[in-house]
């Protein structure tokens, strides 16, 4: 039996963040992930993901001003570009409260912006037409992240640092206690804490210590669309990354990035999926997402041919506010849980991890965290503690 000061389950990008801000901190922590890394079964895989501090709340937007540091800082540590500044452009009803909510806390936060009218949309953006009665605003810091290998950078400096990270090894019990029991289908490890940052698999964790959180597992279709004309999309034309807010045209947000992964193909999704058990995502089809996508691309897009070319696969992990879980078990003050990142997670994976480090080591964390409190809960809870 090996004695660490924090047992870190899920090597997702919260998992390995937090790793990484334990190994910093000198303490001796352990990386523990069910499969083999790297993989594409949970929601940290991919080659790209949106970063921004476009946000309908200041909470989300003051973290991320901290996170863009931190993401340089490991850019800087690993020697490696993991960062991509395009924009990102946000569309909406005029009368649309999100869209407006958006508009208001980058104004109210001085984050670089510029406002495209009906007049100017096209000359900024040739690729896309604005609907009619939408607005539209660009956050201009905002850019694109190298997913995949944000995610091996993190888990390899966590590793220089001295920390141990053990994939393929799937967790089957935990024992609270003053030293927390982790026991594995390869063995049992001991520890001052442990962090469940599983994704997917937080409740199958959670059932062994009488908690069960109101999340909401869904499968996304991850959507990739032909050019055209080969090129016409990319980051040298300067297509930015875009979300456009719940509308007429859908209940949910539709966002995309500019082609880069595969040439001549722009990841174009819809940020809602049908309900899946994690360990039965395949059996999960549902494709009516894609409807929503054509009519939107043929409407929007012309430069596109509106039917997917690729459509790969994620899941979201869904709270009923869509805001995070970043808590302490409520009868064990040394299990920490980061869950529920709610299909908006990946950007702030180095703040997430410098505050669940925190919850761990028993600090006090350096920001407010009341909006990610499990307690908000309380009347959906299923098993009352
Ligand atoms: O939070 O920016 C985001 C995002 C884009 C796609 C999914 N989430």
């Amino acid at each position: 039996e090996m004695e660490y000061d924090c047992i870190v389950i899920g090597a997702g990008v919260q998992g390995s963040f937090t790793a990484y801000q334990l190994a910093k901190r000198n303490k001796k922590t352990l990386l523990l992930e069910q499969f083999i890394l790297p993989h594409t079964r949970g929601s940290s895989h991919g080659p790209t993901r949106i970063i921004r501090k476009a946000y309908t709340q200041d909470f989300y937007t003051h973290m991320m001003e901290e996170c863009y540091m931190l993401w340089a800082q490991l850019e800087k540590e690993a020697g490696v570009k993991l960062y991509r500044q395009t924009g990102l452009l946000v569309m909406g009803p005029e009368n649309s409260n999100n869209y407006q909510l958006i508009k208001n806390t980058l104004q109210r936060n001085k984050i670089p912006m510029m406002t495209l009218t009906r007049d100017n949309f096209s000359q900024h953006i040739p690729q896309m037409k604005l609907a009619e009665g939408y607005e539209a605003v660009v956050d201009i810091t905002a850019g694109v992240l190298y997913a995949d290998r944000a995610l091996s950078t993190v888990q390899g400096q966590f590793q220089r640092l001295g920390g141990v990270m053990r994939d393929k090894e799937m967790v089957t019990d935990i024992k609270p206690g003053t030293v927390v029991t982790v026991s594995t289908n390869a063995g049992v490890y001991r520890a001052k804490s442990v962090v469940i940052t599983a994704g997917p698999w937080a409740n199958k964790l959670l059932t062994c210590m009488g908690l069960q959180l109101p999340l909401e597992v869904v499968k996304i279709n991850v959507c990739y669309w032909k050019e055209k004309v080969p090129g016409s999309h990319n980051m040298k034309q300067r297509f930015p990354c875009f979300i456009v807010t719940e509308g007429e045209e859908s209940d949910e947000d539709i966002y995309g990035l500019p082609s880069n992964e595969y040439p001549g193909l722009v990841k174009i999704c819809y940020h809602m999926g049908s309900k899946t058990d994690p360990d039965q995502r395949d059996s999960q089809t549902d494709r009516s997402d894609i409807d929503i996508l054509q009519s939107f691309i043929r409407r929007h897009l012309p430069g596109l041919i509106p039917e997917p070319a690729v459509v790969e696969h994620c899941m979201y992990t869904l709270t009923p506010d869509r805001h995070f879980v970043l808590d302490c078990h409520p009868n064990y003050r040394n299990i920490v849980i980061g869950a529920g990142f709610s299909g908006h997670g990946f950007k702030f994976g180095p703040i997430i991890g410098k505050l669940l480090c925190e919850l761990s080591l028993g600090q006090e964390p350096s920001y407010d965290l009341s909006a990610f409190q499990i307690r908000r809960f309380q009347a959906q809870m299923k098993s009352v503690l």
